[in-house]
């Protein structure tokens, strides 16, 4: 499952927005380092389609998509200097497949901290791009005091090396610059905090809603295109969490929040990681299942079990809200709606597959 950590400066909302999306028990508290233990927990995406599909199949049971959130622990100016506090932050950062800054830009007296969000941003980056640039630093001393010829991906990453120190050097994380994809690439032996996709989210006060279009505008124009940006309000949200889902979505509607944050960051979170959710639906279960975009049909089918990959003959392939049209996958096949593809189909979002195969 992939995972997405949260990362932010204490009281930015990390630990309400976790609560939000796993509908969990995080420690929320309003002191600075309360939360220093990082928490993790799933995020299940509601999803109209496997709603639909499961109604129309009659299935027993629903499975959402999932992603793992990490509430990781908070950093503070100076952390990445080696205490306790700084080496756990970028140990959790570590570990996550892609990184969500948390960007307070709630006002409230009694939660202290600063509520720009622009200038959060600038001390979080600044953080991630010195640790990348001691990380590299490291990596460079090592290699001049090596004897023995290394490893070729580390060759190749140590050859990548100055291009990307003179960007972190301008305290500017690589995920902002225009280094190229070939560059990018060479330096993933070196699993760099900056080098991780990255979406960020601007926590507006409830009563502050209206202005959430310019806080996001403000703040895409800071951190360029290839980093999503949207507006959610954590605490509103978060208050939402642990009504039943019926409910819950009555209450955001109400509130003008549309499908809510979950929703949202899911789909930014699956953006940037290049995520996509293919479908399969039967009596059993209606699922969603994630899958890289680009992928082809064997490499889905070894997301639902490795033997389906191994054995993969063909997969039968219809879009999701076809299907519904037709009622059921033997009505579609019956009108010849439904595609036999063979190993090298491209899987599309939205894809209902149910898979052929022989082991
Ligand atoms: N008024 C207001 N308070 C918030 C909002 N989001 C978080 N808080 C409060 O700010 C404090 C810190 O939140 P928390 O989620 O623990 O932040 P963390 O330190 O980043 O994990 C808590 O008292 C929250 O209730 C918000 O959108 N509006
Ligand atoms: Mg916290």
């Amino acid at each position: 499952m992939d995972r997405v950590g949260l990362v932010g400066l204490p009281n930015s909302g990390k630990s309400s927005l976790f609560n939000a999306l796993t509908g969990g028990d995080a420690v929320v508290a309003s002191h600075p380092f309360s939360t220093v233990e990082t928490e993790v927990g799933v995020a299940h995406v509601p999803d109209p389609r496997v709603d639909a599909l499961g109604k129309m199949s009659e299935s027993r049971k629903i499975v959402y998509a999932g992603f793992e959130v990490v509430d990781i622990a908070a950093i503070g100016k100076g952390g990445e200097k080696g205490d306790a506090l700084g080496s756990r932050f970028l140990a959790g950062v570590r570990e996550v497949d892609a990184l969500c800054l948390v960007l307070r830009s709630f006002e409230d007296e009694n939660v202290p901290g600063d509520t720009d969000p622009l200038a959060s941003l600038a001390v979080i980056e600044l953080e991630l791009a010195l640790a990348d640039l001691a990380t590299l630093e490291q990596q460079l001393t090592k290699k001049r005091s090596r004897v023995a010829p290394v490893d070729p991906a580390i060759a190749a990453g140590l050859k990548a090396a100055p291009a990307a120190v003179a960007v972190l050097e301008q305290g500017t994380p690589l995920y902002r610059s225009s280094l190229h994809a070939g560059d990018r690439e060479a330096l993933k032996p070196f699993f760099l905090l900056t080098d991780k996709p990255t979406m960020a989210v601007t926590n507006v006060g409830e009563d502050r809603l209206a202005d959430s279009d310019e806080l996001v505008a403000a703040v895409e124009k800071e951190v360029g295109s290839r980093v999503d940006v949207l507006a959610v309000s954590v605490q509103l949200e978060a208050e939402t969490a642990r009504l039943d889902p019926a409910e819950r979505a009555e209450l955001l509607e109400g509130l003008g929040l549309g499908q809510g944050a979950l929703v949202r960051v899911a789909q930014a979170a699956f953006d940037i990681l290049g995520k996509w959710v293919f479908l399969t639906t039967g009596e059993d279960e209606s699922r969603a299942w994630i899958f890289r975009s680009g992928a082809k049909a064997p490499e889905c089918a070894g997301v639902i079990h490795s033997d389906l990959q191994r054995g993969f003959i063909k997969a039968d392939v219809i879009r999701w809200d076809e299907l519904l049209e037709f009622g059921s996958l033997a009505a579609a096949r019956s009108k010849g709606k439904v595609r036999l593809e063979g190993k090298d189909y491209v899987v599309h979002d939205g894809d209902v597959l149910e898979i052929r195969f022989n082991v």
